[in-house]
């Protein structure tokens, strides 16, 4: 008889041989399949989280799965010293899904951010004409691009305080203002400005009607490129396929990431026009797995989920649907209810160091719904986006239950 492993026996597994560089939920899951996971005691729960919006098509959706398994067992990683029979596909799809000349194929959000930063950089150099090395990037204060040097090198979190020397060149404005951007604009060496349509980490800040639109115009006005970082918000998350359509915006560049795999695979890609990809010549960037079969695989199967069933404006009605459902409740607790589309979080009303928000999600935990804090008093809900409305309503009674017990 096959010794059946406990939950504490996993997590003492991790604690033991495993870097710190988490603190989970005390969960430990073994199944997912659509918006539901499974601990190891084969208690089921709602996944309020979907892995931070990489799992928006639902866990172990039949048609990625298939596709990875096919590809996985055809042809696994070429490198790109080779073409191959799928990279070319892909390119040909997401281009044309997502109207861009160009996709250069990466694995990790963050190294769609790292690729952004590097192209926009050559094409300041090259078509803006900026001095060697004297390229500046503008990125908002709150923002979270990931945990490369590169990235944290744009990020005030005192959690990265201990990494440095950080990346040079770099100007930090205040989010939703327009007016410092437009100031830290009027430097000449401004390449660009990344931003996240909606600020994720910070607890899912949703900036004015109408920023996104006028910041773009702003880098416009002076030569600089509007990048918008969608690894979090796009892909149907927000309501729309991607979140600068709220805005009614396309970005000069585009990274994505997280649900491009549905959460199968990691797969990120960074989009844009000749006029700038073809800035990046031969050997100046890419990497061993960027652009494998498999991802590409996986990355148009993906991608097909969404469009074909309808993700994006199943995620619009029960963002409305889940926010007048958290709001009814009338919860003492819940000071703020925000986000747009399957993107939401609610604001605790506690400070920022109380566990308070951390004890509501253990309790959602016992009552079978998985959400975890960030940064401190708000609590993320961003549930795949396969949810049905039945679900919805099924989670706001766990959700205001769970809190009532505070
Ligand atoms: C973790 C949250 C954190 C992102 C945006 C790039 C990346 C991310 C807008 C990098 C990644 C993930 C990272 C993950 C937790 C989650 C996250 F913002 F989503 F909540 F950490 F802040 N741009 N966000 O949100 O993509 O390299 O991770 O594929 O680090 O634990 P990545």
């Amino acid at each position: 008889m096959q010794e059946v492993l406990s939950s504490q026996h996993f997590m003492q597994l991790e604690d033991k041989y495993g870097a710190h560089n988490y603190h989970p939920l005390p969960v430990v899951l073994a199944r997912g399949e659509g918006v539901h996971v499974w601990d190891v005691e084969g208690k089921q729960y709602y996944d309020f989280l979907s892995a931070y919006s990489a799992v928006n098509q639902g866990h172990c959706h039949p048609a990625i799965v298939k596709a990875l398994t096919d590809q996985a067992s055809t042809l696994n990683l070429t490198s790109r010293a080779f073409y191959n029979d799928v990279l070319g596909l892909y390119e040909q799809y997401i281009t044309n899904l997502l109207g861009y000349d160009k996709v250069l194929p990466m694995n990790t959000g963050v190294e769609g951010v790292e690729t952004a930063i590097k192209i926009v950089r050559k094409w300041a150099y090259e078509k803006k004409g900026t001095p060697m090395n004297q390229a500046k990037m503008i990125f908002a204060s709150g923002n979270f691009h990931g945990r490369t040097l590169g990235a944290i090198s744009a990020s005030q979190d005192p959690d990265n305080k201990s990494f440095g020397p950080f990346v040079p060149g770099y100007i930090i404005v205040p989010y939703n203002d327009l007016a410092a951007l437009e100031e830290a604009l009027q430097d000449p060496d401004v390449a660009g400005f990344m931003v996240e349509p909606i600020q994720g980490e910070a607890g899912v800040v949703v900036p004015d009607d109408g920023y996104l639109k006028k910041a773009a115009a702003l880098c416009k006005q002076n030569n600089a490129l509007f990048v918008a970082d969608e690894v979090q918000t796009g892909l149907a998350r927000t309501g729309k396929m991607l979140c600068c359509e709220h805005d009614d915006l396309r970005p000069d560049v585009l990274i994505l990431g997280k649900a491009l795999s549905g959460g199968v695979f990691p797969v990120s890609a960074v989009l844009c026009d000749d006029e700038i990809m073809m800035c990046i010549k031969p050997g100046e960037h890419g990497s061993t797995y960027g652009g494998n079969p498999m991802a590409c695989r996986v990355a148009i199967a993906a991608l097909k989920v969404l469009v074909d069933e309808k993700l994006a404006d199943n995620a619009q009605h029960l963002g409305e649907v889940l926010r007048q459902g958290l709001r009814d409740l009338n919860s003492p607790l819940i000071k703020l209810v925000r986000g747009r589309g399957l993107l939401n979080a609610i604001v605790i009303d506690s400070d920022e160091h109380s566990k308070l928000a951390w004890n509501i999600c253990i309790k959602m935990r016992d009552n079978g719904l998985l959400a975890k804090p960030t940064h401190g008093n708000k609590i993320r809900f961003a549930p795949p986006l396969v949810m049905t409305e039945e679900q919805i309503y099924d989670c706001v009674s766990i959700i205001g239950k769970s809190l009532a017990a505070f």
